[in-house]
């Protein structure tokens, strides 16, 4: 196969590990703390996870008197969407096991979850590993979004597990994927069986996180990738001077991309999906502040702008929420019925009588265009699919008439020509950044080392993540340490509380500060490529937020 100059230095590049890590495995000592409790509903939860709840967080340090050199037999499943790091952390968590015993044996689950429930594996040899190191992509192994909920999908799993005997499962992936994960640990437990299970931290959307988990893998590439291309759109906005480009970026519900891609590239405006709800903005609300910029800048003799759309905006605006929640329900409990419409006329009859009157108007203000994504599938989670919905076509559309509106008015004289963009998919399978690569070759690594201390119910945790990767900290944190019970599609179910942006959090703050001067001034900032082999300060740095959130 013929690869490209760029993957072929790649494979030689070696992720740095945390000094805790590195060196002899007989020098990684395993440090308990305090028992643990839930963020919430301590009762109820207590009372699921009766074998897993509330273990003490795990540190590793460098000493001597572990011993985590027996043979293992362990699978992998990557879970959800792609997120450049994946192929590390499974190059990670190989190495480690081959280094602690060159017996141990990797399996890698085919296309996600339903590789455990269906027994689809391949074993891992060090001629795969050494094929994808380094590299983007989820295709060594394939992932999947099949949710492990069923009895028979949850006995599946344990017959799988036994079969092929192994010590331990890792599941790569978001919330609702390690969520998963905590569900497998306590039945696996539950049922008498001695497969561990541990997660690990992936999403582009960087809302797996909280004191222990700095930051989601991937969320640094995507948003760098993005950010070049916002970067580029920039430049060509400011040489020709002619369009305003709406760009809508990935993130199913938290901005945090979108609010670190305006870190790097200071655009005109960019909207925060916790902000709108918080202030319990209307749609209209928002148009009135994109068009005061248009209008401001027009003035100014700049026809020209950059405006950046969270995916998921369309479920913070208050009405369309409370439609949203509502289509979920009455599509959940009624999925058969609903499926066999495929009209956007019979489709909003059905709903006329099964959604409230308030909700039914909001859908008839939509363009059809817009109404039909509202009604498209849901994942396998009951998620309505943001990514499917053209929320920079339908303010564009409004912007426009309202700018209409304004010129009849007299209110408004310039120029408005817009482009409309949507960056997501191109983020999630970019090569690692430089710190993506060492944070997830890391992950996978610290996961290998609670597996071999025989923890279960646990997400692999590297932190201190501002510092050079030498002094990163290592370690695990109980999967029930970051769960509550909250209301999804009709029920009320434990999960991993979600991190959206926060309002009173530095990085909110900073851009606040900023904004205004944004808003009417060009004040682009052009980040290009990603760079993987120069200066430290061009290849290894971190996100912006997290130097906000961290930096002392
Ligand atoms: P995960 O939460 O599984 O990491 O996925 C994140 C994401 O990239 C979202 O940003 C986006 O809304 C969604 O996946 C798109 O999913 P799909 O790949 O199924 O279209």
């Amino acid at each position: 196969m013929s690869i490209s100059a760029l993957q072929n230095a790649r494979y030689t590049y070696k992720p740095k590990l945390p000094d805790c890590l590195s060196g002899s495995i007989e020098d990684i000592t395993v440090e308990s703390g305090a028992p643990t409790e839930s963020i919430s509903d301590f009762e109820q939860l207590r009372s699921i996870f009766k074998t897993t709840y509330g273990k003490p967080l795990i540190t590793f340090v460098k000493g001597k008197g572990s011993n985590i050199k027996h043979e293992l037999k362990v699978g992998v499943i990557l879970s959800g969407g792609q997120a450049p790091g994946g192929h590390n952390v499974i190059a990670g968590l190989f190495d480690g096991l081959k280094k602690a015993n060159p017996n141990s044996v990797l399996y890698g689950f085919n296309g996600g979850p339903s590789g455990l429930i269906n027994n689809k594996t391949v074993i891992l040899t060090q001629e795969i590993i050494d094929e994808y190191r380094n590299t983007g992509g989820f295709d060594m192994i394939g992932s999947g979004r099949t949710k492990i909920e069923t009895a028979e999908q949850f006995a599946s799993s344990l017959q799988t597990a036994k079969k092929l005997g192994l010590n331990a499962v890792v599941i790569i992936g978001g919330d609702d994927s390690n969520t998963n994960a905590a569900l497998l640990a306590e039945y696996f437990l539950a049922n008498g069986s001695t497969t561990q299970v541990i997660g690990c931290p992936k999403t582009i959307d960087g809302d797996l996180k909280n004191d222990y988990i700095e930051t989601s893998f991937g969320f640094d590439t995507a948003c760098k990738t993005y950010s070049e291309l916002i970067g580029n759109l920039c430049r060509d906005a400011n040489s020709s001077k002619k369009y305003w480009h709406f760009i809508k970026l990935m993130g199913r519900a938290a901005s945090h991309i979108a609010l670190e891609c305006a870190f790097q590239t200071q655009p005109n405006i960019c909207l925060i999906s916790e902000e709108v709800e918080a202030k319990r903005m209307s749609l209209e609300k928002i148009v009135d502040q994109i068009c005061a910029s248009i209008v401001k800048r027009s003035e100014n003799g700049d026809d020209f702008g950059i405006v950046l759309i969270p995916e998921g905006l369309v479920e913070f605006i208050p009405e369309i929420k409370k439609l949203i929640d509502e289509l979920n329900d009455v599509i959940a409990e009624e999925e058969k019925s609903f499926a066999t419409i495929t009209n956007l006329i019979d489709q909003m009859y059905w709903l006329s009588s099964r959604i409230p009157e308030s909700s039914y108007r909001v859908m008839q203000t939509l363009p059809p265009d817009i109404a039909k994504q509202f009604l498209m599938d849901r994942d396998p989670h009951g998620n309505v699919q943001v990514s499917r919905i053209e929320t920079e076509k339908l303010l564009v559309g409004m912007v426009e008439k309202r700018l209409a509106a304004m010129k009849e008015k007299q209110l408004y004289s310039g120029k408005f020509t817009y482009q409309t963009h949507f960056f997501g998919y191109e983020g999630r399978c970019a090569f690692p950044t430089n710190f993506d690569a060492d944070y997830c070759y890391s992950l996978g690594f610290s996961a290998f080392v609670l597996i071999a201390s025989g923890l279960t119910g646990y997400i692999s945790s590297v932190r201190n993540l501002i510092a050079p990767a030498s002094e990163w900290l290592a370690g695990g944190v109980p999967l029930t340490m970051m769960m509550n019970l909250e209301h999804r599609h009709g029920s009320t179910k434990p999960v991993i509380k979600k991190a959206l942006v926060d309002l009173n959090g530095n990085p909110y703050k900073t851009f606040v500060k900023n904004r205004e001067t944004w808003a009417e001034k060009t004040c682009f900032l052009f980040p290009g490529a990603i760079q993987y082999y120069g200066p430290a300060e061009v290849c290894d740095q971190p996100t912006i937020t997290l130097k906000l959130e961290y930096e002392k």
